[in-house]
């Protein structure tokens, strides 16, 4: 067996490194053998010489056999779905999808990140729902998947523990842009799921990881490839990341948009990207009889109020008081009387007459994020209350004056120049530019 200097240099130097290279690099680091200095030179080695097919797929299984991998009753067998979306801007499909699976007889342990760079994360949203809880053991997710169906909860200590390591280091060490690191990094913890079927959100655009479609198609295929590999259906859905998806960023707006939607829908491009990856989790899982039927079931679990009644039965069975979480399911219910409402709000208006061409999302993003609602260090709070919300749809017709933004904040309050970058976020156009254009790129279906 090669040393660890040894197994550095052989892939600094472009050699393939094989199955048993890789289980012994993923050994040290799990046992704690490997120095700090040797790990961050193995991933700016491997940051530099990539990673064939076979190299991820292995680096993948290894990472995954590094902790639990979970164990669920034979009767679930074929059930099991999750997805996972590589991050967006007014993201809460999965707010809205988790629900609607369950609605569908699927299981969903869905294990869910926190806010990266601009965008925001899952358990930052469930969090700002008084009494939400993200932390379940193994044996909790097991007793909600019995009882509800579907829970939305962070990632244990037990699972995957090389990839705690690797990713703290490739933070530091300039390796987080790697394709082969990242799609070890996800497919591990989705396979430490056991699960029948994966779905992945690959985005791509100005407010996603990658902004070119290629890049992300290319991070799709490894990423399709590596949770085939280790016996998930995997498929993937390319979708354009470019403005705002729904209609607010933030993380109290995220879960109040998603409760409207799961009342009396939501906005087409939200509902569009729900349809299509559950459609895709439904038609992999055998549970629908192609992509379409998915479709139909999904859409019919959230527009008859069946996945409503699935997100209330989560939020109880995770944390939240009875009495709150049905507060908040019914229908006319004064969200600012349990959810925190910021202090302030500001409308900003259109400077001239115009449709609604387009938002960047990116700027909107980066604003509200400063202004609180995301974080710049791990481990700091963020302020749920501060976000966003778009006025207007695209394509809508907006005179001068006209209020299309409302910034919700406390301290800090925006700067002059924050607004100033606000308002240039706002593109508006002529009727004969408008053309509307479909979230959805592409469907990769497993291989
Ligand atoms: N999310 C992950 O789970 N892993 C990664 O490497 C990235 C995002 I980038």
């Amino acid at each position: 067996m090669l040393s660890i200097p040894d197994l550095i240099k052989k892939k600094r130097d472009g050699a393939k490194l094989s199955e048993g290279d890789i289980k012994a690099f993923v050994e040290a680091l799990t046992s704690g053998s490997i120095q700090d200095c040797q790990t961050g030179a193995m991933l700016m080695a491997i940051w530099q010489r990539g990673m064939d097919t076979r190299e991820t797929a292995t680096l993948t299984k290894e990472m995954m056999l590094s902790g639990e991998v979970m164990s669920w009753p034979r009767e679930w067998a074929g059930l099991l779905v999750d997805k996972h979306s590589t991050g967006g801007v007014g993201d809460k499909v999965s707010l809205v999808l988790a629900p609607a699976l369950a609605a569908c007889a699927c299981k969903v342990p869905m294990i869910s990140g926190r806010g990266l760079a601009h965008t925001g994360g899952t358990l930052d949203k469930l969090e700002s729902i008084p009494g939400f809880s993200v932390h379940q053991s193994a044996q909790q997710v097991r007793a909600i998947l019995s009882s509800v169906g579907c829970c939305i909860v962070g990632q244990t200590e037990t699972l995957v523990p090389a990839d705690r390591i690797l990713y703290a280091t490739r933070d530091i060490t300039g390796t987080v842009d790697s394709l082969p690191l990242i799609t070890a990094s996800i497919i591990s913890k989705k396979g430490a799921e056991s699960l029948t079927a994966l779905v992945l959100d690959v985005k791509f655009g100005r407010a996603a990881l990658f902004k070119d479609l290629r890049d992300a198609k290319e991070l799709a295929r490894l990423l399709v490839n590596a949770g085939n590999e280790l016996g998930m259906r995997t498929g993937a859905v390319l979708s354009r990341m470019d403005g705002v998806i729904g209609r607010s960023v933030g993380n109290v707006l995220e879960v109040i948009e998603a409760l409207d939607v799961l009342k009396t829908g939501g906005r087409p491009d939200l509902m569009e990207l729900v349809a299509t990856l559950g459609g895709l989790l439904l038609a992999m899982t055998g549970l629908a009889a192609d992509q379409s039927e998915g479709r139909r079931k999904i859409s019919q679990a959230v527009s008859g109020g069946a996945a409503l009644l699935k997100f209330q039965a989560m939020m109880e069975a995770q944390g939240v008081a009875k009495e709150t979480a049905r507060a908040l399911c019914s229908a006319h219910t004064d969200y600012f009387t349990i959810l925190r409402k910021a202090k302030h709000q500001l409308d900003l208006s259109a400077s001239h007459d115009g449709v609604l061409m387009d938002v960047d999302g990116l700027v909107l993003a980066e604003v509200v994020h400063k202004l609180g609602a995301g974080r710049s260090k791990a481990g700091q709070p963020v302020n749920h209350s501060v976000g966003a919300e778009l006025l207007l749809s695209l394509g809508q017709k907006i005179t001068k004056g006209t209020p299309w933004l409302r910034v919700h904040y406390e301290e800090p309050a925006p700067s002059p120049d924050q607004i100033e970058r606000l308002q240039s976020a706002l593109v508006l156009g002529s009727v004969a530019d408008w053309k509307k254009q479909s979230l959805v790129q592409e469907v990769m279906l497993p291989v």
